[in-house]
């Protein structure tokens, strides 16, 4: 039998959590993928990480990520955006393989580095834009490849929260542009950007260009000492709450994009619309076992249920109508990328070069919301 891959876990919040959680699944569920040492998890304070070693069964703890890249089969690179580029790409360099969190860096130049280094490895780089692996969405994925819809002509993604309408809400790494990168754009609009070009992108082409608009309403945020009341300072936010964009594929088809973290009742309303020549679709990560699918002579759209035995991933859990929930679309991706470790490491998507050209299309929207204009995807900033 092969021995278990094992991995090193940088990072132990909540994607820490997701993915300890999912690996923790994967052999009762998905005996198939292969098999995992829950090796080193690193972190920097030394008493919160071995506490989360021992609830996220890591049977060793490092400070340093440098010396663990290479002593681990895999690398899971769940840190603030800015520390995703040195570790991944020492991963890479010593040959092993890397899931990255998304977005993939926090700056492009970043992002362009890591593709590279990817493109140089002969292991697995991944950009873990989980919503892929929501069985609906990849049944969304079937219906449109099989030309159900037709013509792709319009794509609507929004993406919304409403952790950041109090303006007491604590100051995290996520406001900061050093660390994070952008904010609603970053950290939701990738996702969104992500699923427009997988479920479209073989249809209507990549986004070409775009418009954009950014917006903070909340300049500044407390930072609590520890009993979470009392304010010990306040910081800059130094990145959007909210964003909206336009978009023009390749075949010429329209889109819309926005995300928010101030949109007072969405808690995590992942929304996407598709519309072609042939019929439409509706997806909502709220709903997230349903489909809505207008096709033919319909008059209306009809709710389909994803979770028939032969529907994707479903039938690795639960009878039909038992439905799943956000954390399992962590199981599928890690069963997936672990697949692709063990055997076909060339073909596994989303990869960084996935979130390489979200990245493209992020900076972009950055650029037309400075510039006020439409800008195209990959045009040189210098031009700007
Ligand atoms: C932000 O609140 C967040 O946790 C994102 O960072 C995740 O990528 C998204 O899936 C859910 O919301």
């Amino acid at each position: 039998m092969a021995e278990p891959l094992s991995v090193g876990m940088l990072g132990y919040g909540f994607m820490g959590r997701a993915h300890a959680n999912a690996l923790a699944r994967l052999p009762m569920f998905f005996p198939e993928t292969p098999a995992v040492e829950r090796h080193t998890l690193v972190g920097r304070d030394e008493a919160a990480l071995s506490d989360a070693a021992d609830r996220f069964g890591f049977e060793h703890t490092a400070t340093d990520w440098r010396a663990v890249v290479d002593d681990v089969d895999v690398l899971y690179n769940l840190a603030p955006n800015h520390l995703h580029a040195e570790p991944s790409i020492a991963a890479l360099e010593a040959g092993t393989a890397v899931l990255c969190e998304k977005p993939l860096a926090a700056t492009l130049a970043d992002a362009e580095a890591m593709v590279a280094a990817a493109a140089d490895a002969d292991v697995p780089a991944a950009c873990a834009f989980n919503y892929r692996f929501v069985p609906a969405i990849q049944y969304a994925k079937r219906l449109i490849d099989r030309g159900d819809l037709g013509e792709i002509r319009q794509f609507r993604g929004r993406y919304l929260q409403d952790w950041l309408v109090d303006p007491d809400a604590p100051w995290t790494w996520r406001m900061d542009a050093d660390s994070a990168g952008s904010g609603a754009l970053g950290d939701l609009g990738a996702h969104t950007v992500d699923l427009a070009r997988f479920l479209l992108g073989d249809h209507a082409g990549e986004i070409d260009r775009v418009t954009g608009q950014l917006a903070t309403f909340t300049e500044e945020r407390p930072v609590y000492v520890d009993d979470g009341e009392t304010v010990d300072d306040y910081r800059p936010v130094t990145v959007d709450d909210a964003y909206t964009a336009n978009a023009e594929f390749e075949n010429g088809a329209v889109g819309t994009f926005e995300a928010s973290r101030v949109a007072a009742g969405h808690k995590n309303d992942h929304t996407i619309e598709i519309h072609g020549t042939g019929g439409s679709l509706r997806f909502s990560l709220e709903r997230l076992n349903e489909l809505e699918v207008l096709t033919g002579d319909s008059r209306g759209y009809e709710t389909v249920l994803i979770t028939d035995e032969t529907d994707p991933y479903a039938g690795n859990w639960w009878p039909p109508g038992h439905v799943l929930g956000w954390e399992h679309t962590f199981v599928h991706e890690n069963s997936e990328f672990l697949s692709a470790v063990a055997g076909d490491s060339e073909t596994f998507a989303p990869s960084f070069a996935d979130g390489y050209a979200v990245q493209r299309v992020l900076d972009a929207i950055e650029r037309a919301a400075d510039r006020g204009t439409w800008v195209a995807v990959g045009s040189d900033a210098a031009d700007d």
